[in-house]
């Protein structure tokens, strides 16, 4: 039987008053002793915390899913394994274009597709001909798994690899024990050569093979090899780190356990068990008091949301125009990282080898969107911890009564996924108002509300599984999703409403909503911008030139906001624009205090990033 550290149990001295009659954690995995009651299951389930690496993955939140292959030159979602290797055919392959893309658009890691179904090796493996050894690419020397590697550690993003256990061009796939030693060999070249891989995921599609016999894989051993050469990685799938969480379609579940009763897949006796149970990967209930009263066993198996931003897992040239909408994004990022999941959106690389426009324009939306809701938290103190009993409320001050519409709780999950039901209220007008309401909390739970304005706010802990250990909550404000959609969605105010009040010649083009035409001049110089009426803004947001390392890209600036044009009042203390040379995504500063009745708004360039007064700006907003 599979062994892991998630049959240990570590013994935890907790300081008093936690509440628990035991003070027992569980790593990743608790069986329930024989004739034990539902309260002292509960109370078990409760002490139930996830391994150091799953934990760490949890906290990802954002990972991309790379599928790219054979399948990309043939117009396919699965091959057949007869294709020939010289359709593989990149024409300008840059996988450090994947990685800087997806680095800009908040993602933590990546996972190439390695191996898909149609069993073509992206790297030169020593176990088939059929891989990039026998494609006409970089004439046979290419290895898309390395180049994919120097990128994630050039830009440090985390790197994960999708291995097809199906595998339909092997000739020995069918034949068990040697597609298994087979399966082992590639799974070891993958997490010998590449440096540090954190995620090796596997899908369960096992069919028969030429001789018709069905592959019974040995998932034992498999599940050895990645524990020995990356003891680091989480496996997922098929595995017991990481769980699916049952569709393709983006959507979690509003009530999602990483503490349950679902038998990882990889068990043997994982079919009898979830049988008897009556559940699989897609139950709506995998943790409830209900159907913990009817387990022996409970894992922390927590749930990943793979879906792709296209239609297809593949690129397919006629959907270029069927990308996500930003819309649909945001929907799916509070479906997912806002239900307790991690996300793993699947962006496809084209036939070049390159992410298609398309999708890095939508990807730089979905990042603006998130950066402009989650930058500023209105809560005052949001991190300070509560021990909460059930009926226990905690009220929290705000920084500011500026209108706000989403809502966010977590859990410190290193001592267990507890709450069962919770309430949000704001208090406007002299009383409490129900903005919301949800069940389960874990890693994250974000509730979305029509926006209100109040001075402070109370979270209310309605069930638990014994104290709750709230880590951290927020209230935030997400901008419409219907007005981001364009590129000049940098400036809250439409560029179009924006006017030039001071400047010299050809400052027009700050404000043309043209990332790709740009002021540039030398020495001292004052821009102001006048937004026509008075308004109370936020912030401001600079845009650089698109290229990393620009000269001229403004690295030390000064803000100043004014009612009349005469009297001003500075908005940021000695504005600097960090990383900048490496990050060139536009820079959403906002000001520690909302600046109200602002008419005007001066943006001075100080120091370009080489020291020099010389500067370019691409664009200049204005955030509400
Ligand atoms: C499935 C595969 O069959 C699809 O092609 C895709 O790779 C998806 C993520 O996993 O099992």
């Amino acid at each position: 039987m599979i062994q892991k550290i998630g049959y240990l149990i570590l013994l935890l001295a907790l300081g008093g008053g936690c509440g628990q009659a035991n003070r027992e954690y569980y790593v990743k995995h608790v069986r329930f002793p024989e004739g034990a009651s539902l309260e002292e299951k509960i109370d078990m389930a409760a002490r139930l915390v996830p391994s150091p690496s799953q934990k760490a993955w949890q906290q990802l939140e954002l990972t991309a899913f790379l599928h790219f292959g054979m399948n990309t030159f043939t117009d396919r979602e699965w091959g057949d394994g007869k294709e020939d290797p010289a359709w593989f055919a990149p024409t300008g392959l840059d996988a450090e274009q994947w990685v800087r893309t997806l680095k800009e658009s908040g993602f933590k890691m990546v996972i190439l597709t390695a191996k898909h179904h149609d069993g073509f090796c992206l790297w030169p493996t020593k176990t088939t001909t059929h891989s990039v050894t026998s494609s006409p690419w970089k004439n046979g020397k290419g290895d898309v798994v390395r180049e994919l590697r120097e990128a994630c550690d050039k830009h440090g993003m985390k790197f994960g690899v999708y291995l097809s256990p199906w595998d339909r061009n092997a000739p020995c796939y069918g034949d068990s024990p040697r597609y298994n030693e087979l399966f082992v060999e590639q799974l070891t070249e993958l997490l010998t050569n590449y440096g540090e891989i954190h995620e090796v995921w596997f899908d369960g599609a096992c069919a028969e093979g030429p001789n018709g016999k069905k592959q019974e894989y040995d998932w034992q051993t498999f599940y050895e090899t990645i524990q020995r050469l990356q003891p680091r990685a989480v496996m997922a799938i098929m595995g017991d780190d990481v769980r699916w969480v049952g569709n393709e379609r983006g959507l979690g579940r509003e009530t999602e356990w990483s503490a349950t009763v679902l038998t990882p897949g990889i068990y043997a006796r994982a079919e009898a068990q979830n049988s008897a149970l009556g559940i699989n990967q897609q139950s709506q209930d995998l943790g409830s008091r209900d159907i913990i009263a009817k387990a022996d066993e409970l894992f922390w198996y927590p749930s990943e949301v793979d879906v792709s931003i296209r239609p297809g897992w593949f690129y397919h040239a006629e959907e270029d125009d069927r990308v996500k909408s930003l819309p649909e994004l945001a929907d799916i990022y509070f479906q997912s990282v806002g239900y307790n999941s991690a996300l793993l959106l699947n962006v496809p690389p084209d036939r070049r080898g390159r992410i298609h426009e398309n999708d890095s324009a939508r990807l730089r939306e979905f990042a603006r969107y998130l950066q402009a809701t989650f930058s500023r938290n209105h809560i005052a103190r949001p991190d300070r911890a509560w021990d909460a009993k059930a009926g226990a409320a905690r009220e929290y001050g705000t920084t500011d009564t500026l209108p706000v519409n989403v809502w966010m709780v977590q859990e410190d999950i290193s001592r267990g996924q507890r709450v069962e039901r919770f309430a949000v209220e704001a208090f406007v007008n002299g009383q409490w108002t129900k903005i919301g309401e949800g069940t389960t909390i874990g890693h994250k739970r974000l509730l979305r509300f029509p926006e209100i304005a109040a001075e402070r706010f109370r979270l209310t802990i309605l069930e638990s599984r014994g104290t709750a250990h709230i880590k951290e909550v927020g209230a935030f404000h997400a901008p419409s999703t219907g007005t981001l959609t364009a590129e000049d969605s940098w400036s809250d105010i439409p560029v179009e409403e924006l006017r030039i009040s001071d400047g010299p010649q050809g400052t027009a083009a700050v404000i043309d909503g043209d990332r790709s035409s740009c002021w540039q001049g030398e020495g001292e110089t004052e821009i102001i911008l006048d937004l026509q009426t008075e308004r109370d803004i936020t912030g401001f947001v600079y845009v650089p030139p698109i290229e990393a390392g620009t000269p001229g890209t403004v690295y030390r600036y000064d803000c100043l906001a004014s009612r009349d044009g005469r009297t001003w009042t500075p908005c940021v203390e000695d504005g600097e624009f960090s990383n900048i040379m490496y990050n060139t995504a536009p820079r959403r500063v906002r000001f520690s205090r909302a600046q109200r009745g602002v008419r005007y708004l001066k943006f001075i360039p100080r120091e370009d990033i080489q020291g020099n007064r010389h500067f370019t700006i691409n664009e200049l907003g204005v955030l509400l």
